[in-house]
């Protein structure tokens, strides 16, 4: 008698770990986590064949509630950890995960050479415009002009009488200039617009940026700010078109959600699996010339 083996379909609970989240109530982490436990129940991935990685931040903590391999590396430090990863088993889900300050202050030198080389990774940044685990400093994304009238006393000491004197960068411009092969923003605010996101930059084959915009109540509550703020792309919207993409990127009075831009290209790890191949195929050549001189 031959078995029928069916797909299992999968729950959320099936991606939860057993350690309950410790983020301060109403964090935008929560958002993003349960939109990351619905994007794996759509694309119904096996939690052994999944690894998470993350930096250092409340946003790196986030490995430790997903039913997966998982590794909270070092700050700043998730890209390089994430690639290596993925190129000594390129059959693994690779993810990489954290916050505005770990990946675009302390490791913001990884993100060019990972978007280039477009490793077959997805990179979930979620964005707080703030160093939340240090106690509310101020991040590369923090708006020029943010005081303490805003946000925690620790803003005070680190940007005092006038608020935050530094320009903030645009991130999402950023990968987009770089060459990013997928780029994408939501909003925890409205987690299940951020779900497709998700499986789609999953599914991608190369390097998928997700910016989620990700509040930090504690710190610098922007939830009322960014409410008014995040619009959906137009509904027209042509995903193939970088330039366009990288205008609208630009438009920085309203957080746009969506896909801003998708282009297949060959990955990282396909092009060094073939250098590979061919590499054993010459040292076998090699082998059997020095075998055959001893015939
Ligand atoms: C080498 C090193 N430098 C500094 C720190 C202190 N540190 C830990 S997390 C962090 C910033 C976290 O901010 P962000 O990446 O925005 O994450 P969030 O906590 O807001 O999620 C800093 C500066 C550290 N852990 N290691
Ligand atoms: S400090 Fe901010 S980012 Fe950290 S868990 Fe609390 S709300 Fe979230």
């Amino acid at each position: 008698m031959t078995s029928v083996m069916t797909t299992p379909v999968r729950k959320v609970s099936d991606y939860k770990s057993d350690n309950k989240p410790t983020w301060c109530p109403g964090c935008g982490d929560f958002g993003v986590l349960s939109a990351l436990y619905k994007a794996m129940v759509a694309l119904n991935l096996e939690p052994k064949d999944v690894v998470v990685v993350s930096g250092i931040g409340c946003s790196g903590r986030l490995p430790e509630f997903v039913n997966a391999y998982g590794l909270h590396a070092v700050h700043g430090r998730a890209l390089p950890v994430a690639m290596g990863i993925k190129l000594a088993n390129p059959k693994l889900t690779v993810l990489a995960v954290g916050g505005d300050g770990d990946g675009f202050a302390i490791g913001g030198g990884h993100v060019p050479h990972a978007v280039r080389r477009n490793v077959d990774i997805t990179y979930i940044v979620m964005d707080n415009e703030v160093y939340g685990l240090t106690k509310g400093q101020p991040s590369p994304t923090t708006p020029a002009g943010t005081s303490a009238t805003k946000v925690s006393s620790t803003m005070t000491k680190m940007a005092p009488y006038q608020g935050v004197i530094e320009s903030p960068l645009n991130m999402m411009a950023m990968v987009l200039t770089y060459g990013a092969s997928f780029a994408a923003r939501g909003f925890s605010g409205q987690a299940n617009n951020m779900v497709d996101l998700m499986a789609q930059g999953i599914r991608h084959k190369g390097f998928s940026f997700i910016q989620a915009m990700s509040p930090c109540p504690t710190f610098y509550n922007t939830y009322d700010l960014w409410k008014e703020r995040v619009q959906p792309l137009p509904a027209n919207w042509d995903s193939n078109n970088r330039v366009n993409a990288i205008e609208m990127a630009l438009t920085e009075e309203v957080f746009h959600q969506g896909l801003f831009y998708k282009e297949d290209r060959p990955t990282y790890d396909q092009l060094v699996g073939s250098v590979i191949d061919k590499a054993r195929g010459e040292t076998e050549i090699i082998l059997d010339k020095l075998f055959d001189s001893y015939a």
